[in-house]
């Protein structure tokens, strides 16, 4: 079980035009977050500048987007390689098709089963065929099953970085058609916010970590959209859907996820500063973060 968080910036909106995630890493260090929580900043990646010219497909910032997530696919590696546990603080969620990419190389090297949890108010399951915007955010976790724009999919080493039926969502709520019809063809399971309520987030979470230790454990990544937050209690984020998760039942899952001692990487994605209000974001964040990091220490207590 690593014993150091290593954090890896990637302060750009080149998923979604100037949504306000690329000021999420500088705003968490400028209040001292990762000090505080004592992780080791291996500092920020870089890339190109946005390009809103769509391509022939009608996606935008593809380019930019791919060298993007080749760097944090790099970073994310790095820290993987010298045995720390890696944690990606976007930037958009575009960016966890470079961490994913990471994870899954490592998991195959290590000889492990790869799951990928997606908390997230959207499922960002388009291909250019579907999308509504031309936003490379509404792609990664489809991009992570094998489908997408080719010049995306070659950001991992190999296609599918997941097995479709390894990669579970949470919270979804905003779900564009042609996506849902993406989601049932390839197989994934999405537990949406009626689901959620009925069943409890909790539970949901205590039965994929029981699944997953049947089918022999593995590398669980988990990707945190923070839009899977209710935008009462995390207003600072570029695309707000009402209806998500409550602070205290997401607190409750993470640090189950933390306890499991599953979990080897994990995405923190679109923090929008700018649109925060008095910092509750940054705190809930700082919350889910300190929940999951309370479930490992836990966890590597008791194993001590
Ligand atoms: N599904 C829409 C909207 C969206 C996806 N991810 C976010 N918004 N944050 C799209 O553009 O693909
Ligand atoms: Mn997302
Ligand atoms: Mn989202």
């Amino acid at each position: 079980m690593s014993g150091w968080y290593g954090l890896v910036g990637a302060p750009t909106d080149v998923g979604n035009v100037d949504c306000g995630a690329a000021e999420g890493p500088g705003a968490l260090r400028a209040m001292g977050l990762p000090r505080r929580m004592g992780m080791v900043d291996r500092g920020d990646v870089r890339g190109p500048a946005y390009d809103g010219r769509p391509d022939a497909t009608g996606s935008r910032s593809v380019r930019e987007t791919a060298a993007w997530c080749a760097a944090v696919r790099d970073g994310v590696a790095g820290v993987l390689a010298d045995g720390g546990f890696p944690l990606m603080l976007g930037g958009d969620h575009a960016m966890a098709l470079g961490s994913i990419a990471a994870a899954a190389a490592h998991a195959r090297q290590e000889g492990r089963n790869f799951f990928v949890l997606w908390f997230d108010a959207h499922p960002d399951f388009n291909t250019p065929e579907t999308t509504p915007s031309g936003n490379t955010h509404g792609y990664p976790a489809a991009l992570a099953c094998g489908i997408g724009h080719p010049d995306l999919l070659s950001v991992g080493a190999f296609t599918p970085l997941i097995r479709p039926d390894r990669l579970i969502q949470f919270g979804v709520r905003d779900i564009d058609a042609g996506e849902r019809a993406n989601l049932l063809r390839i197989g994934v399971e999405f537990h949406e916010m009626d689901a959620v309520r009925e069943k409890g987030l909790e539970a949901l979470v205590a039965h994929t970590i029981a699944r997953i230790q049947a089918a022999g454990g593995g590398h669980v990544h988990v990707s945190f959209d923070i839009d899977a937050l209710d935008p009462a209690a995390a207003p600072g984020v570029g695309t707000p859907v009402s209806g998500g998760l409550t602070p205290a039942e997401t607190v409750g899952a993470m640090r189950l996820l933390g306890a499991s001692g599953l979990v080897r990487s994990l995405d923190i994605v679109e923090f929008a500063p700018r649109h925060d209000r008095d910092g509750m974001t940054a705190l809930t964040v700082e919350q889910v973060l300190a929940g999951f990091m309370a479930g490992r220490t836990g966890q590597r207590a008791l194993v001590a």
